[in-house]
């Protein structure tokens, strides 16, 4: 006869903690073996915010020349200061780090909006961020700096770039390793293996009458930066850098269409050959407004050029950023969505203005610098600005309306129409890698 084995309350309790000592055994196996992240690396977090364009609505917007500029440049300026408190209390409730903003601080460079953006940066320092800023295309030596208390328009003090770096003394330009003696360029060091190489590619001293939306690297600050990467490279030490202007064509053609030709900066090709060889890998950029990502491979050696677009421009983005130590750079998107304007529904409202905005500009242009008859231009420029909202957005594709004014365009045999279908088909087919949600490895 087979005895039933006897359990006591004992033995019943021995098996559950044998049980549970089994269980975590074999999910520490696991683990081990899916190599999850060391918890000494826990990547560096970083936000980029750019384009921030802060004007003062204390210092007026009345006046024509305030709504011409709107008609020529169709930001979210009205409704600036709204949205950026929403972004800096976003961006205080994340656990980045590190605040990477590549430029276009203020509307056009104004003293007093500069003084007040640094009082904002300040409050996310105060949060426990690190914040580091360069210059942009609007923000020194802007003969358009005004206020607009009715018309004429009042021009205003703006900054020379030794009070640009005064000012943003706790942004990056007192925590300086290294500055480069010919730009407001530096190198700021973001861990003890990890640094920031800031570069200033903006151009101050043209003399004209409005501020040059192109950017350039002079010689010296080229080969500045080329041997500060190469210093890196010897020392073993991981390089983040930050510009203000796409080092890297975003789209097929930008740099020679005459509308999008002084978003990239000058001798590209030449600047990101040489980065990339020197041991560049990542570049956070601004200026066009738009969430993109690309890459730029020299013989064996590849960057990333990853584009930030404006909280002035829909979908008013903004990213999360993790750099592990095995090279791995986490991507992500956010965009701004509680701000309060007629309607109720912000993400839908800042769609309609770029959309019409961008409708009303490139009809204009089109007509009066490009020669395009009235109703042929009225037909396009709307699927011109809906490449622009798409590109912006990132992750663009091809729509019917898209293809079908493609084909319309290019049967009329004329070289400006020819021109116009090739930049609608560049700005909606997006270069790899993907543009808001990604890793890449460096
Ligand atoms: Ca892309
Ligand atoms: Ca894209």
């Amino acid at each position: 006869m087979k005895r039933e084995p006897k359990y006591t309350a004992t033995t019943r309790y021995l098996g559950h903690i044998l049980a549970t000592i089994f269980l975590l055994t074999l999910i520490v196996a696991c683990s081990e073996d899916e190599n999850v992240i060391e918890p000494a690396d826990t990547g560096l977090r970083m936000a980029v915010i750019s384009d921030l364009h802060y004007y003062d609505p204390s210092l007026g917007m009345e006046g024509q020349e305030w709504q011409m500029g709107l008609f020529a440049d169709p930001k979210l300026l009205t409704e600036n200061a709204d949205i950026l408190s929403s972004l800096f209390a976003s961006v205080k409730t994340t656990d980045a780090e590190v605040v990477l903003v590549p430029g276009d601080l203020t509307k056009d460079g104004e003293k007093h909006n500069h003084e007040a953006m640094a009082g904002f940066l300040r409050s996310l320092e105060s949060s426990g961020k690190k914040v580091f800023v360069v210059p942009g295309n609007h923000d020194i030596n802007n003969p358009v700096a005004k206020s607009f208390h009715g018309d004429p328009a009042q021009n205003i003090p703006g900054v020379t770039p030794a009070e640009f770096a005064q000012i943003y003394d706790e942004f990056g330009y007192g925590e300086a390793t290294e500055r480069d003696p010919a730009s407001l360029s530096y190198v700021a060091e973001l861990q003890s293996d990890l640094w920031l190489i800031a570069i200033d590619d903006c151009v101050y001293n043209t003399g004209e009458e409005t501020p040059p939306t192109y950017g350039s690297i002079s010689e010296a600050t080229a080969s500045w930066v080329v041997a500060k990467l190469q210093q890196a490279k010897a020392q073993n030490i991981r390089v983040v850098a930050m510009m203000h202007h796409a080092l890297v064509e975003h789209f097929t053609g930008q740099s020679s269409f005459p509308v999008t030709a002084e978003y990239v900066v000058s001798d590209w090709q030449q600047r990101a050959s040489s980065f990339a060889q020197a041991g560049m890998k990542v570049l956070f950029t601004g200026h066009f407004h738009a969430n993109d990502v690309v890459s730029y491979t020299d013989g064996s050696s590849t960057l990333y050029d990853v584009s930030t677009g404006s909280p002035l421009s829909a979908p008013c983005p903004w990213r999360l950023a993790t750099l592990y130590k095995d090279g791995r750079l986490i991507l992500d998107t956010r965009t701004i969505s509680n701000v309060s304007v007629p309607g109720g529904n912000f993400p839908q409202y800042a769609t309609e203005y770029l959309n019409t905005g961008m409708t009303n500009l490139v009809a204009y242009m089109l007509v009066n610098d490009f020669g395009v008859p009235e109703e042929l231009a009225g037909q396009v420029a709307p699927v011109v600005a809906a490449a622009y909202v798409a590109n912006y957005a990132g992750d663009e594709e091809m729509d019917t309306a898209s293809e079908q004014a493609v084909m319309m365009l290019n049967s009329l045999g004329d070289p400006t129409a020819s021109l116009l279908a090739q930049l609608i088909t560049s700005m909606r087919t997006d270069l790899p890698p993907a543009d808001n949600v990604l890793t890449v490895t460096l």
